[in-house]
Formats: structure tokens, sequence, C-alpha cells
């Protein structure tokens, strides 16, 4: 659905002022708005997913090692696709708390798309660099929105999401090198004009809520803190906007209503979008890709 359209429906859980902000700056916080019940099923289930982790010695079609990464301390970078290991995680994603919100920016039929579960552990963690998220998974519109949980407080020495607000009303930048390497990276000489000026640290505490839309340029720090960083991801869609290339992280739920109706007609943005790799023969996640030319981001 455009964004035209979804003005024409009332805010569920926003205001109608955090609504347009959204709109305007492609992201927004929304502060302490899921409950300790829910923050206490998620942190347990994390808790078992870890766990399991110990006995893993390479990154597998489950969880992204960190360097360092052993039995006694484990340290992961995500963990794919967390609505396929464990149900707390999809009955979370499929929630009426959370599909409310993705409503108010995709429209009342809402789809979900896929999810992860990213960390960053402490003293070290990884970095993510510059990138818009839609170039790994066009759509046949724009509507597709990460709504991150963050699981724990997250402060600026945690490496929080960091947005270049407004920055999704510009054209999207090739996720290509100059060898037409896949990279889901922007060189800082290649970020929009003021970016520095426009860039948003999306800090806040456990329980909040913070979307990005699919095309806003956003990255991470390292966590240079004493505390983890367990940010929930779950990605969500109007439901007439059509993937049309594989679903780098594919689940039993992929195209499942959580809010309202199946779509009958496609909607479809008229800015086409590039098209990544084919992903049916094998996703090994953003770090790999990004690894290629190093530079730190908003140093
Ligand atoms: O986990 C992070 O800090 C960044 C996540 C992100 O940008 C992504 O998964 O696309």
């Amino acid at each position: 659905m455009l964004e035209a359209d979804i003005r024409n429906h009332p805010v569920q859980v926003m205001t109608e002022a955090q609504r347009e902000q959204f709109f305007a700056e492609g992201c927004l916080v929304l502060e302490n708005v899921i409950d300790d019940g829910w923050l206490k099923r998620l942190r347990a289930a994390m808790a078992e997913m870890i766990d399991a982790s110990r006995t893993v010695t390479e990154s597998d079609a489950r969880f992204v090692l960190e360097d360092g990464h052993g039995p006694t301390d484990p340290r992961l970078r995500r963990l794919t696709s967390p609505v396929s290991h464990h149900p707390e995680f999809w009955a979370f994603a499929s929630s009426p708390s959370i599909a409310a919100v993705a409503a108010d920016v995709c429209g009342p039929d809402v789809k979900f798309y896929h999810s992860k579960l990213n960390f960053k552990w402490p003293g070290g963690g990884q970095k993510f660099d510059w990138h818009h998220d839609i170039p790994a998974w066009p759509h046949t519109d724009y509507s597709p929105v990460t709504i991150g949980l963050y699981m724990e407080d997250c402060g600026p020495e945690q490496g929080p999401l960091l947005a270049v607000k407004g920055s999704h009303k510009e054209p999207l930048h090739s996720m290509y090198d100059a060898n037409g390497n896949w990279r889901l990276r922007i060189p800082e000489a290649r970020m929009p004009a003021h970016w520095q000026e426009n860039t948003t640290a999306l800090t806040a505490p456990a329980g909040s809520l913070v979307l990005l839309n699919c095309r806003v340029i956003h990255g991470s720090q390292r966590n240079l803190s004493a505390h983890m960083r367990p940010l929930l991801l779950n990605v969500y869609s109007s439901a007439d906007s059509m993937p049309y290339v594989f679903n780098p992280i594919p689940s039993p739920y992929e195209g499942e209503i959580v809010q309202g109706q199946k779509a009958n007609k496609s909607c479809h943005d008229p800015r086409g979008c590039e098209l990544p790799p084919d992903w049916s023969k094998g996703y090994v996640g953003p770090w790999q890709h990004q690894g290629g030319a190093r530079k730190t981001i908003a140093e």
C-alpha cells in the first residue's frame, strides 16, 4: 500500500504525529510499548537459544557466530529466523501488540516477511555498515518496515541502531561495489549530503520498539559497553506488497497475515529496485558481504 492510502486509515497505537514523523524521517522510536510479561517470555526463549549455541563451532543456518564464540563463552551475531526456532518468537511476531504497530505504517492488512535476532555482545559486538534493507529483499512497493524490539536497555555505547533521517526519500544506492560484488554497504564517500547532521542514534529502554522504513539508510557501531544488546527484528509489509526475489531468511511463516485480510491485488510503486544475488543458492548474512573494503561508520 502506498503512503497516501495508508494515511486514509486511522492509527491504532501511535499518535498521528508519530506516524507523520515516521513517514517524514523513515525511522521512529516508540518507548516502553512492550510489557514486562512479553520481555520475560522472550528473554527466556533467547536464553534457551544461546544455550543451544554452545555446542556449535561454525556459523550455520541458525546461528551466526561472533569471533571468540565457544561452549563456555557463547558470542553470537545473530539467531537467524528466531520464529523458526522457538514458538515464543512467533507468538510475539504474530501478536496484536506488534501487528497493530505495523498496521499504523503499513495499512490495516499486515503481512509477516521474516525475522532475525541480532546481538552485540559486551565489549565488542559487531558493527553494521551503512545500508538500505530493501535491495536485499525487494517488494513491489516500499511499505516493508522492520520493527525492532530492544530486549534490554540500549544506550549510546551499546551499538544502537543509527539511521539517517529522511534518506528513505532519496534514490536508493547500489549495494554492489565497483567489481560487481554484493556488499550491502554504502561507503561514506557516497553518503547523502548532510548525512552526519541527519544521523540519529535510536537509543531506548528495554521494551521499546524501533521502526525502520525499508529504504532508510541505517547501520550501527560496535558495542563498547559491558552490557549485551539483543535486538529482535521482525519485518512486515502491507498485505498487497509482494516480494519478488527469494526470501534470504525464509520461514514457514512468510506471508502470514498477522492483522486484517489477505490481498487479492498487488500494489506497485513506480520506483524500481536493484536486484540482489540469487538467495535461493544460499544466504550467508550481511557481515560476510560487508567484510570487503573496511571503513568504520560514523567516525
Ligand atoms: O543489528 C544492527 O545493529 C543492525 C541491523 C541491521 O541493520 C539489519 O539487520 O539490517
